[in-house]
């Protein structure tokens, strides 16, 4: 029997307040309105930003809906939908690409102007939510909510993926590994022969050792200060792997004495105030480029001598690898099926659902890499 135009009752897990574990409830799903798509999820990723938003270092209006790393098929499409039909393999898109602004209309910036990162309105673009638990309206996150088995996006916020595509993997394709990709290809523009230093060995930072490694990279500093990670992100490319612990002087000094007066291209993976300095800092005065890829905690903000930048150095950040969403993610994901790149090494657990706090668990231990939950 069809479910379309009618609300779906299902399973979702709502994060009802911060600092609080996820609830598995029964939600109503609404039926997509105009140019609104409505999926039935098959796998979703745990990132750490979800993780952000439940310790409240990321804000978005609660009660909701998190997860931004999914795919799914499509069970039924609003008036007006052209992108994608029922029965499509899509992967949700939270870097939205509404393909009209002056952003979207850019060559090479990916910003969408819909995406809203400032001030999440925790809706769809027509200001309302599709999601209800027990009686009250339930927020979306991030343009995707895939933390349900069934979730309702903007048509702009979706894309279709070639249907042959295991979704159990190109799930990740939604956010940790494009951003960590993207951020060495396409934002740093690595280049072969060149030296490479990334802080941060989670799915996002891996993925940009696998991005460095394609680009050709020389040499590649893999800087955590959980050993554990080092085993993998030497088997995706890293040459080198280091603890800031296990030094006295800072990092930033320790990587100029390794590579000569500082690398060619540096990475923050990991969101901390600090970091985003050492990394700055180790790539060379003159030549090195220093992207930004984690998001410190709240109004956190930098103090930097303009001299760090004055010398020569390049400074950059970028949602999303810098991708163009609806662009790319079909391009990344036929490069997975032609095995252009690796998405295994970065699947350490595969849960059900319904164990979503078990992942998050795995993942604050430091346990995981990426979590994939299926539905
Ligand atoms: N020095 C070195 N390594 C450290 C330090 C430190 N002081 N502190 C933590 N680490 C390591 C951890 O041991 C861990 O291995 C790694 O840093 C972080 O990995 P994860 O698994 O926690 O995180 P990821 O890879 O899932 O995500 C990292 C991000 C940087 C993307 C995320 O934390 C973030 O900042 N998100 C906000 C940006 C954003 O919203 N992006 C869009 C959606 S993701
Ligand atoms: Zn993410
Ligand atoms: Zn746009």
């Amino acid at each position: 029997m069809s479910t379309a135009g009618k609300v779906i009752k299902c399973k979702a897990a709502v994060l009802w307040e911060i600092k609080k574990p996820f609830s598995i409830e029964e939600v109503e799903v609404a039926p997509p309105k105009a140019y609104e798509v409505r999926i039935k999820m098959v796998a979703t990723g745990i990132c750490r930003s979800d993780d952000h938003v439940v310790n409240g270092n990321l804000s978005t209006p609660l009660p909701g809906v998190l997860g931004h790393e999914g795919a799914g098929i499509v069970e039924s499409i609003g008036e007006g939908v052209t992108a994608v039909k029922p029965g499509d393999n899509v992967i949700p898109l939270f870097t939205p690409q509404c393909g009209k602004c002056a952003v979207c209309k850019h060559p090479e910036a990916n910003n969408c102007v819909k995406l809203g990162l400032t001030n999440p309105p925790g809706t769809m673009q027509d200001g309302t939510t599709r999601f209800t638990c027990k009686g009250k309206p339930i927020h979306h996150f991030a343009h995707t909510s895939t933390f349900s088995e069934y979730t309702v996006v903007d048509e702009i916020s979706v894309v279709k993926i070639d249907a042959a595509a295991p979704l159990e993997k190109v799930c990740l394709i939604g956010c940790g590994f494009s951003t960590g990709y993207g951020s060495a290809v396409k934002v740093a523009k690595v280049t072969p022969g060149s030296t490479c230093a990334v802080f941060g060995l989670g799915g996002v930072g891996l993925s940009v050792v696998i991005g460095c490694k394609a680009a050709g990279a020389a040499r590649i500093i893999a800087v955590d200060i959980n050993k554990d990670k080092f085993a993998k992100a030497k088997e995706l490319g890293a040459t080198e792997c280091i603890n800031p612990q296990d030094f006295q002087k800072p990092i930033h000094e320790v990587l100029k004495e390794m590579t000569g007066g500082g690398v060619d291209f540096s990475f923050e993976v990991i969101g901390r105030i600090d970091t985003v300095m050492e990394a700055l800092s180790c790539c060379h005065e003159s030549y090195g480029t220093s992207v930004i890829v984690g998001v410190p905690p709240g109004s956190q903000n930098l103090s930097v001598s303009p001299m760090q930048l004055l010398t020569g150095r390049t400074w950059k950040g970028a949602f999303f690898g810098g991708f163009k969403s609806k662009d790319s993610v079909p391009k990344l994901v036929a490069d997975f099926m032609a095995n252009k790149f690796p998405l295994n090494p970065l699947i350490t657990h595969v849960l059900p659902f319904e164990k979503i706090n078990e992942g998050f668990d795995l993942l604050r231990s430091g346990k995981s890499i990426r979590t994939v939950l299926t539905f």
